[in-house]
């Protein structure tokens, strides 16, 4: 048997290293545990070098040793290498266009009064329907709906031109690259069926034209994932404004019935939080205090943006949560969900419940979710909730004290109406002034999760530290968040950690936001609004008259474990944006791959700096990961000549 880590080396959360030495005292096995256990990984598979495409395989192989050097065959370590990074992208951007397709799917059903949902924005809904040049005169607001719902779900059809989501967000000077390049994409699910095939055995077998494909699937989650999520989510729940939330496993209350809502798609847990008001009553008849809903994950951001939903779990201590005994039900909607809840579920009187068709867990309830009947599955849900109360252990309930509060619901909007009191006719420019007197050094964005292999918050924690001592504002979505939240960044208390001219800004810039300082990372979403710091760029590289890879940004996923992260990243790098990642992403065997996506613009032969202006960094320590972004950062301001 491995030997365990100890709580301490696998977070920098005393509350969660309390909860895993509960766990482990009870016997509970978690994802901590598990990557210990199976530490001992395939160097073949992390090189990238083994590949299952076909039944002659698996072949493994070995390109510069003493083995075999290509597959049955003739595929060589490139190919191989390239194909599984392929493989992985395929993954990211199938998720995220599912989600976008899903969102699209219920606006439809909303507009067509066959759902039991409102348009909560529509200033933004009227917004997105003029940018994607739908007629609206003489419309009512559900004609214009329903027209930006077949846009949307066009993008997962038309056989020609391009995606009607790039049309209207990808900006325009990084449309002539990929236009260029024969990478612009058509639709979702023609990219993904296309990139399926190229990657099977005796399909594509040139490396550098895989590497492309997987531009193109980054491009796929990018538009058809992320942007057309936003931008529909913002329609039907309303464009996140400033909120105050709380974070921590803390968040739990012994008093009341709790359920964690956990995934990534909003459309169920909205009406989990609205039927949680109504039925408040019922919980007292059980002799509970009333409804405490928590989010988990990326639903947990979904809501905390838009409702100011408490967070308790980022991806990697999700079952931690299930091991205060407190909680009644956690329910879940797609992506990032442990199998293992359900195991943990066991000891305790915890229902895990599980609601789409596809993502179901042998033994869990199963509650299905239909747009339609979203009113009643929320409502059973809660009921179930209720009813488990009286099943709760009190003898079994321990639940860390203390929680962080945060500020959160930065959307460009929101960014943007806040920088208006300054200068009402230009609000970019407080921000595009800071950048060029140096006030602000860049922006970085920090994304992406937590990895139980991974000591949990530590690399996100640190490279945003490290940035935002440096000047460098940050922005941050998903599990990260999480991270920036717990550890006091998305509060005044986090000033601490910035450079004095950063600060001076986000003082100045906080009494416009009615807070005594905007928070020093700025919380922008889920995943799927890692469409908003791309917005905010795109803008101001509008303004500035200058491509995004000219822009003094980086992005930076340090404890990533999700292909979803890989495909954001490489949607960030087709803009031009330098991506950092904190975990090897398994392309080792492969000089070429390698030299492609980490190579510099002056290096031999192409590479993703070359022909987009942004690369791959890959680097383990958070520190030095910190001060190589800061050097790209200087690069882009001295060509930028500022
Ligand atoms: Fe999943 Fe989005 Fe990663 Fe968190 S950050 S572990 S992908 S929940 Ni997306
Ligand atoms: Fe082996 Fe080629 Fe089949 Fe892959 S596709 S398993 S390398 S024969």
């Amino acid at each position: 048997m491995a030997k365990l880590r100890e709580p301490e080396e696998v977070s920098m959360d005393t509350q969660i290293q309390h909860m895993l030495t509960v766990a482990r005292s009870r016997g509970i096995e978690t994802a901590f545990d598990r990557a210990d256990q199976t530490s001992a990984r395939c160097p073949f598979g992390s090189a990238g070098l083994c590949c299952r495409s076909c039944l002659e395989g698996p072949c493994r192989i070995v390109p510069n040793g003493s083995g075999p050097r290509r597959g049955v065959c003739g595929a060589d370590a490139d190919t191989l290498v390239a194909r599984s990074l392929l493989n992985t992208m395929i993954q990211g951007a199938s998720g995220h266009a599912e989600h976008g397709r899903e969102v699209a799917a219920a606006l439809l059903k909303t507009a067509e009064g066959k759902a039991p949902y409102v348009i909560r924005d529509v200033g933004k809904l009227m917004q997105v329907a003029k940018g994607l040049n739908l007629e609206m005169e003489g419309k009512s607001i559900n004609e214009v709906a329903k027209a930006v719902a077949l846009a949307a779900l066009e993008d997962f059809q038309k056989h020609e031109g391009v995606m009607n989501w790039i049309e209207y967000r990808g900006h325009h000077k990084s449309r002539e690259i990929w236009d260029k390049l024969g990478i612009t994409p058509v639709n979702a699910h023609l990219e993904i069926a296309k990139a399926v095939t190229r990657n099977a055995m005796g399909g594509d077998a040139d490396p550098l034209n895989l590497l492309l494909g997987s531009v193109t699937m980054g491009l796929v989650d990018g538009y058809s994932g992320l942007h057309l999520s936003s931008d529909l989510q913002d329609i039907l729940f309303g464009t996140p404004k400033a909120v105050k939330f709380n974070y921590s496993l803390g968040v739990l209350d012994e008093k009341q019935i709790n359920i964690a809502v956990h995934g990534h798609i909003p459309l169920l847990s909205e009406k989990i939080v609205e039927w949680a008001q109504i039925l408040e009553r019922k919980a007292l008849t059980v002799g509970a205090e009333g409804i405490n809903i928590v989010g988990v994950c990326c639903t947990g951001n979904e809501l905390l943006m838009r409702q100011g939903v408490h967070a308790a779990s980022s991806f990697s201590s999700q079952e931690l949560v299930i091991v205060t005994g407190a909680l009644e039900a956690m329910v879940v909607d797609i992506q990032c969900i442990m199998p293992g809840i359900q195991q943990v579920a066991e000891c305790y009187h915890t229902e895990i419940i599980t609601t789409m068709p596809h993502v179901k867990i042998a033994g869990a309830t199963h509650v299905n979710f239909e747009p339609e009947y979203a009113d009643d599955a929320a409502r059973e849900i809660v009921e179930r909730a209720i009813r488990n109360f009286a099943k709760r252990d009190p003898a079994k309930v321990v639940i860390p004290g203390g929680s962080v509060e945060a500020h959160a619901g930065f959307s460009v909007e929101q960014i943007c109406e806040v920088t208006a009191k300054i200068n009402a006719d230009k609000p970019l420019q407080p921000l595009i002034d800071a950048i060029k007197n140096g006030a602000i050094r860049g922006v970085a964005a920090v994304i992406g999760c937590t990895n139980p292999r991974e000591p949990q918050d530590i690399g996100n924690v640190t490279v945003a530290r490290e940035l935002l001592k440096n000047n460098v504002l940050i922005v941050t979505t998903g599990c990260a968040a999480h991270s920036l939240a717990k550890f006091g960044l998305m509060n005044e208390g986090g000033l601490e950690a910035c450079g004095d001219s950063l600060k001076a800004l986000l003082r100045q810039l906080g009494q416009h936001a009615g807070l005594s300082a905007l928070p020093p990372a700025l919380h922008m979403g889920s995943c799927v609004d890692n469409s908003r710091p791309l917005d905010l760029l795109s803008a101001i590289a509008d303004e500035l008259d200058v491509p995004i890879s000219s822009l003094p940004a980086v992005g930076s996923c340090p404890e990533t474990h999700s292909p979803k992260a890989l495909t954001i990243g490489t949607y960030f790098m087709a803009h031009g944006v330098d991506v950092h990642v904190g975990v090897d992403p398994q392309v080792s065997g492969s000089n070429l791959v390698t030299r492609t996506l980490t190579g510099s613009r002056e290096d031999k032969g192409i590479t993703m700096d070359g022909l987009f202006g942004g690369k791959l960094i890959v680097e383990i320590d958070p520190v030095k990961a910190a001060a190589v972004l800061l050097e790209r950062i200087d690069i882009k301001r001295r060509t930028l000549g500022i």
